[in-house]
């Protein structure tokens, strides 16, 4: 089976998302998710304009040589950029791939480990009233592991709130911003965000009590030692882990935390090669590797990244937002469904018009997703329904400090 033709479909039904489409002689179709977000266009010329023709005519089959080549062939190791591309491209080879043999990917990967997989839901509240509902809401429909945001007030500017990004669907304005709604930068306040982590995980568990598994994501703001602080003030209160609690780029910020609490620590998302986790994994300094299976080598890297993590008795958790397509998704799921280190899968719903894009390869009830038993991912793409709603610009935001000075947001 050789590669026909590699093609890209870049749509936004509701927010944008990029599908690599790899047709073989035979005609079979394989996609993939290459959803950089905010940078779809790049990692779509990057495809498009370098890749494509030259991997025209290779063995479809050969997921790990074709790695291996555009790993190595582009020289400029890694990036966000080029591993997306990679990590569609070889999301597809394995849907082709599963295809061809009429096998679900989770059983080309050594088959079942668990029948379901267990995920955790967003909750966002503008206030400890509205947290609160939402968290009781997902808790009767049967979810038990929540991952809580909430909005903090700016010290500064008397009746300023800063509006926290996030992903709850359906709890208001989404984490993409316009060009020039980017140009207005909202601020935000280390110490504000401390005092009110404290006070809200407080509160939760004491309404919610001890069963829920409760996770927040610090979003890589905190300095090393203002991360130790916000571990130790959530540790009385159990969380199931704290994420990206410093920027990641500097690992050693872990270890500072790591001294200093006994919370679990959850990171990964934006590190796009193994080598990027290696000095974590190694160290313990995380329990939950959160790497996406987008941006970090698609399933080919993600599973060779989770034995790693497994032999250093660490588990997986992989990265499941709202800006990954169901396609995505859907791969995650086979790699959860696989490997003996699986620990919780970050999930949102997707919005009403992906469906009309994409087929529901997957269910979810009660807390837990299960994979319907179909060749490959087990998603089919809608084209027509996709090129129907066309690519719309959108930005991550950006955030100030009280002062002015740049934020992570
Ligand atoms: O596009 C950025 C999002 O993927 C990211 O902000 C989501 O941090 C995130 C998470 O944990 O879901
Ligand atoms: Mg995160």
């Amino acid at each position: 089976m050789k590669i026909a033709r590699i093609e890209t479909i870049l749509t936004c039904p509701d927010r944008n998302y990029l599908i690599v489409k790899i047709t073989a002689d035979s005609g079979l179709v394989g996609y993939g998710d290459a959803t950089l977000n905010g940078r779809e266009l790049a990692v779509q010329a990057l495809i498009e304009r370098h890749l494509s023709s030259w991997l025209t005519g290779w063995d479809a089959g050969a997921i790990e040589k074709i790695w291996q080549s555009v790993l190595r062939q582009q020289y400029w190791r890694g990036g966000a950029i080029q591993m997306t591309a990679l990590s569609g491209i070889d999301m597809a080879l394995w849907d082709l791939k599963g295809k061809s043999l009429h096998a679900p990917v989770y059983s080309l990967l050594g088959g079942k480990s668990r029948d379901r997989i267990r995920v955790y839901l967003h909750a966002h509240g503008v206030n400890d009233d509205s947290l609160l509902r939402r968290c009781r809401e997902l808790i009767a429909e049967g979810c038990t592991a929540i991952r809580y945001s909430f909005d903090t007030r700016d010290p500064a500017r008397p009746g300023v709130v800063y509006r926290q990004a996030h992903q709850d669907i359906g709890a208001g304005p989404r984490i993409e911003v316009s060009e020039e709604d980017l140009r207005v930068i909202p601020r935000w306040d280390a110490a504000t965000y401390l005092r009110d982590l404290g006070r809200v995980t407080a509160l939760l568990r004491t309404e919610l009590g001890p069963e829920v598994d409760l996770i927040h994501d610090v979003h890589q703001r905190l300095s090393p030692i203002m991360a130790a602080r916000a571990a130790r003030t959530v540790e009385p209160f159990d969380l199931f882990f704290l994420e990206d609690p410093v920027e990641p780029l500097y690992k050693p910020g872990l270890k500072i935390v790591r001294e200093r609490s006994a919370t679990p620590i959850g990171v990964g998302e934006l590190f796009t090669t193994l080598q990027d986790c290696l000095p974590a994994l190694q160290n313990n300094w995380l329990d939950y590797l959160r790497l996406d299976i987008s941006h970090a080598g698609g399933v080919t890297g993600i599973v060779k990244a989770a034995a790693v993590a497994d032999a250093c008795q660490i588990l997986m958790a992989l990265h499941g937002p709202s800006d990954i397509s169901p396609l995505a998704h859907a791969a995650n799921f086979h790699v959860d469904t696989a490997i003996p280190n699986f620990g919780i899968q970050e999930f949102i719903h997707a919005d009403p018009r992906a469906t009309e894009v994409f087929t529901a390869g997957y269910r979810y009830s009660e807390g837990y997703v299960t994979l319907e038993d179909l060749p490959g991912l087990g998603i089919e793409v809608d084209e027509k329904a996709a090129a129907g709603l066309p690519y719309a610009k959108s930005f991550l935001p950006l955030l100030q400090d009280k002062d002015g000075g740049v934020q992570n947001w």
